[in-house]
């Protein structure tokens, strides 16, 4: 069965390029399997029907005819163990990129999203002038921690995974600003995004904003 991975017809240009079927697109160009795009509008998010492939309403959903399931970081944890292009298939090896997976998602995206909250879905509003610098500082904190263990690394561990895959979706969303202060994370952001299978995946979540672009009148 043909793989299918769900994603949006269209979003907002603040959005475009950003979706979260990037990583999944990403791991299956890595990894050298084809797949087709079922691609949502915002009635199809809450139809019974796609509820039962994503009970949220969000993309990325996944299915390939063995396995039906959702969560950007399951999916690509789950193309990593099919894949010596995502991960080392000796368990010491996958443990370590479900390690770097997971503290991708949780001890790093987080903070970025906290900040993605305060200037993007909250911007101007009051509150955010007093706890932006606190979220910054927090961001920081974990930016300055990862720069220090990839200190002298090309890779998070020895050879790019899908952990670096995760990590340099989530990084890629930390303004330019703020990464300026992180030169090292900054270079292995660019290393990862450099990637002709990352370019693939990109173009190929891009291809249906254009096509589908809203009428403006
Ligand atoms: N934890 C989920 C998050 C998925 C998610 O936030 N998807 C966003 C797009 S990046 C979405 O579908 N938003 C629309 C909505 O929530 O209605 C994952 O990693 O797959």
């Amino acid at each position: 069965m043909t793989i299918r991975v769900s994603a949006f017809r269209w979003v907002p240009p603040f959005a475009q390029g950003h979706v979260r079927d990037l990583r999944v697109r990403w791991a299956l160009e890595e990894a050298g399997l084809p797949y087709e795009a079922t691609l949502l509008g915002r009635d199809d998010q809450a139809s019974a029907n796609y509820r039962a492939w994503q009970p949220f309403g969000q993309v990325p959903a996944f299915r390939d005819g063995e396995v039906e399931m959702f969560e950007s970081g399951a999916i690509v944890l789950h193309l990593a163990r099919k894949s010596g292009a995502l991960a080392p298939q000796d368990e010491a090896g996958r443990a370590r990129v479900t390690t770097w997976v997971l503290a991708a998602l949780n001890s790093v995206e987080p903070q970025v999203a906290n900040l993605a909250s305060i200037d993007i879905f909250h911007a101007g509003e009051a509150w955010t002038t007093e706890r932006r610098p606190q979220v910054v500082e927090m961001l920081s904190k974990r930016l300055g921690a990862l720069g220090v263990w990839l200190d002298g690394k090309d890779y998070l561990d020895g050879r790019f995974t899908a952990g670096d895959l995760m990590m340099a979706t989530v990084l890629r969303d930390v303004p330019d600003e703020i990464m300026a202060g992180f030169p090292a994370l900054m270079a292995y952001r660019g290393r990862c995004l450099q990637r002709p299978a990352f370019t693939r995946a990109l173009e190929a979540q891009m291809q249906p904003f254009r096509e589908n672009e809203p009428a403006r009148n």
